[in-house]
């Protein structure tokens, strides 16, 4: 009789001290991992297994019975408390947002912005405040994949001295819609359709693009989403930014306007089109575990926070309007500052307690900053608190571990569903003399927050501003402010999408919004679609058209912005344009198989390791491979696209089983595909001799310039610097080689 029909109580299972998940790096904690550990259940230390009550339980295998193949009774309160239980985890997912994944951290101040705000943590410089960031696509499912072309949420929240404040940003630093009131539309429009409800986590379908297309305000936020900037390498290439603009307040009482950037310490890198497809399908957590990993491991991911600081004065000098949340301040304009760093270092303990009841939103803002009038910003101010009544069950969501401020929270606000704190007395009013009259309201010198005292009039009305008019200078600016490569993929990422698109009229009506952005973007997106071109010149699509052909003629396509400060093209705005900034969580595939040089394996992953990149030994089996280099993951179960760079060393039985394995050539033409360093050394080099990839493109020896590096020994400074570089985009186009 198998185990589990006995009535034997279950042995007590302990926790595995070799289990990676158990022996997490916990040597970074602050005071908000203190905090949560208050909340966090002992591991090891609870042995006797009990209800939710604390009553011991004998046998949680078996439900209570009338006879040993008789009925379950309906006494059995301890299987019905568990299916109780059970049944009810669940809560509605975000409705934007809904797919994220965060980790914990914490803030350093390195510039004072005392001249500016009252605030302690824009002002303690040298201070380590504990944060919390979350992560996320928007429009997918929770359980969706990481790499669909999106816009990513980037929500940082703070937790300072003087309560909460957090930035709910995004890694675009404009959006769709310029008021709050078409939100629910745009949001209706991407998700999947709700008849059929398809497609997922993508807006290549109809409802979306009928949407945008009549509304012309979307047109600059259409240009980032169309290019590499929703396609994120990792989430720590990837740039955040506070989107509207906000205030801050100095001691004096005087504002001024902010505008936050988050800067990736590694720079800004982003996949391609037919790598992000491919990821969704071979890892769909690929972010989500490479963020986990790199923590894991003890490393970190950081960005730079930056300001843009300015007045009312400044502002009233531009051709475009600082509440208008479709537009950026152009660099040149107003430079960033940066004023410090986020370092985050921490796995959550808990997916759910953590990154699933993470209830961030725009009001928490400390006292010395405040909001502006943005349309955009308004809505969202009422929304986030809105939304968590029914995600997080009622009014009572603060109390949750991650939402409770670090500072004691005092008022008089009592009762409702899941009421955690327990407030003795009889006063639950204000003002109040009984029980000592406490609390008692903070006066703004003392750390009380005060609103700005912006004088307001005006008719009440349903009106858009007319400063707010223009809808395709700033597109135009994103547009010149491009590299050729960059214009192309953008190119090409409006045919994939609008061809997606049944309905012609929508297609159409897109064309003629491009057209006002540059003729020679929109013809060549026309002829994708089957539609006249909108210029003379033209890139006929097919077969044989060459992107190279394509893209040097959109490199001529200048176009004239306006509402951009004069500006013709903004820095900042590429990210082909940014200089390499090193290696840092890069990971590369080093194929082996039995009889690899081990040592050279070594050797290469030790030089890696000390640029904080991370070589893994792919073989053709599991564990140690002869010749010395352990395999963790295999050349099967995994693939190119999730790696940055692919190393062939020597070891001459190694190479002879590659050259007969398949999958192996694979990841040199996937890599050579995507632009990614490749390398071989030693007997290696038969292997990228002797390639599928070498019978497509000839001889790869001489291609150093182009990425793809041979030689007899490895030069690791030199692989270093070439995986710096990311991608190699001139390598001529593999034309037998569908995508
Ligand atoms: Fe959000 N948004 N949003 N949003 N948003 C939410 O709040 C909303 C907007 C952003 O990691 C929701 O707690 C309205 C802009 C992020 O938990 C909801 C409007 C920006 C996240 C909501 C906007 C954002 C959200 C859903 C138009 C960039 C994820 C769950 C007025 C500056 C937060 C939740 C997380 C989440 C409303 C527009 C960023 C429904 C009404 C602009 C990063 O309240």
């Amino acid at each position: 009789m198998p185990k589990s029909e006995t009535s034997q109580p279950a042995a007590s299972v302990r926790h595995d001290p070799s289990d990676p998940i158990h022996n997490q790096d916990k040597a970074h904690t602050n005071a908000k991992s203190d905090d949560l550990a208050r909340d966090t259940a002992p591991r090891s230390e609870q042995d006797r297994l009990t209800d939710n009550f604390g009553h011991a339980i004998s046998d949680d295998l078996n439900s209570l019975k009338a006879g040993v193949r008789g009925p379950t009774l309906l006494e059995d309160y301890l299987l019905r408390e568990k299916i109780h239980h059970f049944d009810h985890e669940r809560i509605p997912e975000r409705i934007v947002h809904a797919r994220g994944s965060a980790a914990h951290g914490y803030f350093e101040l390195t510039e004072s912005l005392e001249q500016y705000t009252t605030a302690r943590v824009l002002t303690e410089v040298g201070k380590q405040t504990p944060v919390f960031t979350r992560f996320s696509t928007v429009a997918g499912f929770r359980g969706s994949a990481d790499t669909p072309r999106d816009v990513r949420g980037f929500s940082v929240r703070f937790y300072t001295d003087e309560g909460n404040w957090d930035i709910v940003g995004n890694n675009i630093p404009v959006f769709f819609i310029q008021d709050a009131i078409k939100f629910p539309d745009l949001v209706h429009a991407v998700k999947p359709e709700p008849h059929h409800e398809m497609p997922q986590a993508a807006s290549a379908h109809d409802t979306f693009w009928d949407f945008i297309s009549l509304t012309p305000e979307s047109m600059h936020m259409i240009m980032w989403q169309m290019s590499d900037r929703t396609l994120p390498r990792y989430f720590d290439t990837m740039e955040g930014f506070g989107v509207h603009t906000f205030r801050l307040i100095n001691a004096q009482g005087q504002s001024t306007f902010v505008k936050y950037h988050w800067k990736p310490v590694n720079g800004v890198h982003s996949l391609v089109w037919d790598e992000s497809q491919k990821i969704m399908g071979k890892d769909p957590d690929f972010q989500r575990r490479a963020m986990w990993e790199t923590i894991d491991q003890g490393g970190t991911l950081e960005w730079d926070l930056a300001v843009q600081l300015f007045t009312q004065e400044e502002a009233d000098g531009w051709d475009f309007d600082i509440l208008d949340a479709t537009k950026i301040i152009p660099e040149e304009l107003v430079p960033l500052k940066v004023i410090g760093r986020m370092v985050l270092n921490r796995n959550p303990d808990n997916f759910f307690a953590e990154t699933e009841q993470v209830g961030y939103k725009p009001t928490n803002l400390v006292q010395g900053m405040d909001f502006t009038n943005d349309p955009l910003m308004q809505g969202r101010l009422f929304s986030y608190l809105d939304t968590q009544l029914i995600r997080l069950g009622g009014p009572n969501w603060q109390h949750l571990p991650i939402n409770r401020p670090l500072n004691p929270v005092a008022n008089n606000q009592r009762d409702g569903f899941m009421r955690h704190v327990i407030n003795p007395g009889r006063v639950s009013y204000h003002p109040a003399s009984l029980d000592g009259g406490s609390p008692q309201e903070v006066p703004r010198d003392q750390g009380g927050f005060v609103s700005y005292p912006e004088p307001i009039s005006g008719e009440k009305l349903r009106k858009r501003a007319e400063s707010f008019g223009d809808h395709y200078g700033q597109a135009r600016l994103f547009w010149n402010s491009l590299e050729p490569i960059e214009r192309e993929h953008l190119c090409k990422a409006l045919q994939f999408e609008l061809s997606k698109v049944e309905t012609r009229h929508v297609r159409v009506a897109m064309l003629d919004h491009l057209e006002q952005i540059h003729p020679l973007l929109a013809s060549q997106v026309a002829v994708a679609l089957g539609e006249a071109p909108r210029a003379d010149e033209v890139v006929k699509p097919g077969g044989t058209a060459d992107c190279a052909e394509e893209m040097q003629l959109l490199a001529k396509a200048e176009a004239a912005p306006t509402a951009s400060g004069g500006l013709s093209k903004s820095k900042g705005l590429s990210m082909e344009a940014q200089p390499p900034k090193g290696i840092r969580n890069r990971m590369v595939a080093i194929l082996a198989a039995d009889g690899v040089d081990g040592a050279q394996v070594d050797a290469i992953k030790q030089a890696l390791e000390a640029e904080d990149a991370k070589g893994e030994v792919l073989g053709q089996h599991l564990g140690m491979l002869d010749g010395g280099a352990e395999a963790k993951k295999t050349i099967s179960n995994s693939h190119m696209v999730l790696f940055d760079a692919v190393i062939v060393p020597g070891g001459a039985q190694s190479v002879a089983a590659l050259l007969e394995d398949g999958d192996a050539h694979a990841y040199l033409l996937e890599a050579y595909k995507h632009g990614k360093p490749i390398a071989a050394y030693g007997e290696g080099q038969q292997l990228l001799q002797g390639s599928d990839l070498a019978a497509l493109v000839g001889d790869l020896s001489g291609m150093k310039a182009l990425g793809i590096l041979s030689a007899d020994a490895p030069d690791m400074a030199e692989f270093v610097q070439t995986l710096a570089q990311h991608r190699f985009w001139g390598r001529p186009k593999l034309k037998r080689l569908s995508n």
